[in-house]
């Protein structure tokens, strides 16, 4: 990690193989940004990986993760009128936590420049969604760039904090998982750092900062008039590229990943379209796009989810009636996914069958196994579902949130029947319980997310007397995303801070039952929740246990940490196999013959698999051999 420091920080020009997620950060160190606040989520979280292999005594710049997205936006955007370059990063749905604020900036005189870095997910990857973030920019007035690959991440970041800065306005980085996550060789410029001007520059003067009544429709005609600037930018910005494959007859335009999937599926092929690869997304350069439609007469518009370019392009032709024919999406499948090479080979195959061969399709590499998702060996949430399920009735209804602990959905738990977004599960729980006496609702919740999203739900049960159970599934970091920080982790991203114990925030909020377990006590867990969801108020259900996955990576450094793991004792087993169907550790593998072993390589040694062997078959193996252990 160290190595990847120095690397950020070389003075002089030099070239190197990287994530787009790692040239981005190089390229804030060149830009001479100052602010960087994010939230985690993927695609976007090892931007801050690669911002921490830089010692903080020797980071040019401040960097934290905020308690959502819609914070970091504002701590992005306080520190920009106050004369700073900043960025703001995060995943593609934390756009929506943001928007309150996000669809405002662009009214705003931002003096410092600053840049929003989206990792959108087509493909959902990663998400609940698949949202095409262009939606946002074309409301707020905002331009997008959209690089397709590390090299341009690093030069259209410092073509977006150029442009912030010029025009005092927002600029969105659209980044996408592929472009975040592909590596290629980066040829980055030097570095010449300038000591920073930390003087507190806000003026109220410098505004309006005040969108009310008649000043909002005047910021609304600023921030029109300065996109019509960066329109006529886009026109001419070398950014954009023309691949001239000399045919009139047929062209493409495109943007992203799917201009790389492009150029591949066209690889080796004797009839290429032309191609206009376009670096702002938003706007659109409408002079070249009218150009290119002019000189074709026929003209694909490849982009991935939806027809945001394509509608606008068509009625740029219907304007100047020109006479090109536009194939826009034809098909459902059109909207859906990453234009992957193979994705993009079958939309051209399709349009255009004599120059791609629909069985010219490259032969798919060997499908990864499929692995369904499950939780780590030793995770505190499977031993809690474990526990809960005990306590509910098979009609009563289970509410999830985002995290870890969704895949709860999945069997043998089945805990979680809903899930909608981060922090949602306790009002969603709260209206599930409306007119309904019968069947007891019980949300889940993590600890990162109850610090993002979801105090108004939970205050709103408290305030409407919603009685529903809330088990917060603490485990003291925000897990699903790697392992960030949180309010009640006692550090920041930067240093030893505060705790915010989530207990004492319930008990003022005035939650009246709380109950706190460690998840591992499965037996008065199960007691627990009989008890809070027999009351009929808001109750409380802390299931606490520190995430395995982060405590066994620490472990793993001591050579002796197998003695701890279980072994089975074969003459005690009797092979009803709850190990694997009803508390469902992976740990357990089952052969043909219907023998339980230990995989040595999952087994943590955590022991929480014990207590829920009825016939007391699993023991721990350091004791001594039981032939079970692999
Ligand atoms: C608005 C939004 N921001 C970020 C994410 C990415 N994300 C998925 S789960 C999660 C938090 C998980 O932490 P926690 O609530 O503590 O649960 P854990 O995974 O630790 O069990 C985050 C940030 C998201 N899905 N939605």
């Amino acid at each position: 990690m160290k190595k990847m420091g120095d690397m950020l920080l070389k003075r002089e020009a030099f070239s190197e193989i990287v994530m787009g997620n790692t040239a981005i950060v190089r390229a804030m160190v060149e830009a001479g940004t100052r602010v960087v606040s994010a939230y985690p989520g993927s695609p976007t979280p090892e931007i801050a990986s690669a911002i921490q292999s830089i010692p903080k005594g020797d980071r040019p710049f401040y960097f934290e993760f905020s308690t959502n997205e819609k914070v970091a936006t504002e701590i992005a955007y306080g520190a920009a009128v106050n004369g700073h370059l900043s960025t703001v990063f995060f995943k593609s749905v934390g756009l929506n936590v943001a928007a309150d604020t996000f669809v405002q900036l662009s009214l705003m005189n931002i003096i410092g420049g600053m840049v929003v870095v989206l990792g959108d997910d087509p493909g959902a990857n990663s998400s609940q969604n698949e949202q095409d973030n262009r939606h946002y920019a074309r409301m707020s007035f905002t331009p997008v760039l959209e690089p397709a690959d590390p090299a341009e991440v690093y030069r259209f970041y410092l073509e977006a904090t150029r442009l912030s800065q010029k025009h005092r306005m927002p600029v969105i980085l659209r980044l996408t998982t592929h472009v975040c996550h592909a590596k290629e060789r980066v040829a980055f410029g030097p570095w010449n750092p300038v000591p920073p001007n930390d003087t507190p520059r806000f003026d109220p003067a410098n505004g309006a900062y005040i969108p009310l009544t008649t000043q909002a429709i005047e910021q609304k005609r600023a921030a029109l008039a300065r996109l019509g600037q960066v329109r006529q930018w886009a026109e001419k910005t070398e950014l954009n590229r023309f691949v001239d494959n000399g045919n009139t007859a047929r062209g493409v335009i495109t943007m992203g990943l799917p201009f790389l999937s492009l150029m591949e599926v066209l690889d080796g092929s004797s009839s290429k379209p032309d191609i206009l690869k376009l670096a702002y997304v938003h706007p659109l350069p409408r002079e070249k796009i009218i150009h290119f439609l002019s000189s074709h007469q026929e003209v694909k518009i490849l982009e991935e989810l939806d027809d945001v370019a394509e509608n606008q392009i068509k009625a740029m032709a219907f304007d100047q009636q020109l006479p090109v024919k536009i194939i826009g999406k034809t098909g459902l499948e059109d909207w859906i996914g990453e234009y992957t090479p193979d994705k993009v080979h079958l939309l051209l195959a399709t349009i255009w069958p004599d120059m791609i061969q629909s069985s010219q399709t490259a032969e798919a590499d060997d499908p990864a196994p499929h692995r369904p998702p499950q939780m780590c060996p030793g995770c505190g949430h499977r031993s809690a579902f474990h526990a809960i399920k005990q306590a509910l009735a098979p009609t009563d209804i289970t509410v999830a949130d985002i995290g870890c602990h969704t895949l709860g959905f999945l069997p043998p738990y089945e805990m979680g029947q809903l899930l909608m977004c981060m922090g949602a599960s306790t009002a969603i729980g709260s209206g599930l319980r409306l007119f309904n006496t019968s069947r007891k609702v019980v949300a889940f919740m993590g600890d990162s997310t109850f610090f993002h999203a979801a105090l108004p739900g939970i205050i709103n049960a408290i305030f409407n007397r919603h009685p529903i159970t809330l088990i917060l599934m603490e485990n003291g970091t925000t897990a699903m995303t790697g392992h960030q920080d949180h309010p009640a982790s006692g550090k920041n991203f930067n240093e030893a801070t505060d705790k915010i114990p989530v207990r004492q925030v319930m008990e003022g909020l005035g939650v009246k039952h709380i109950f706190e377990v460690d998840t591992y006590q499965q037996a008065k867990l199960t007691e627990m929740v009989l008890e809070a969801t027999s009351i009929d108020e808001f109750s409380v259900v802390i299931a606490r246990h520190p995430c395995m996955l982060k405590f066994t990576r620490e472990q793993r450094k001591n050579p002796n940490y197998r003695q701890k793991q279980v072994a089975i004792d074969q003459g005690v087993c009797e092979r009803i196999h709850a190990c694997i169907e009803i508390f469902g550790c992976p740990t357990f593998t089952r052969d043909t013959a219907g023998k339980v072993t230990i995989n040595t390589d999952l087994c943590i040694g955590d022991g929480s698999c014990i207590q829920t062997c009825p016939t007391k078959a699993i023991v721990p193996a350091g004791k001594k051999d039981k032939g079970g252990a692999a």
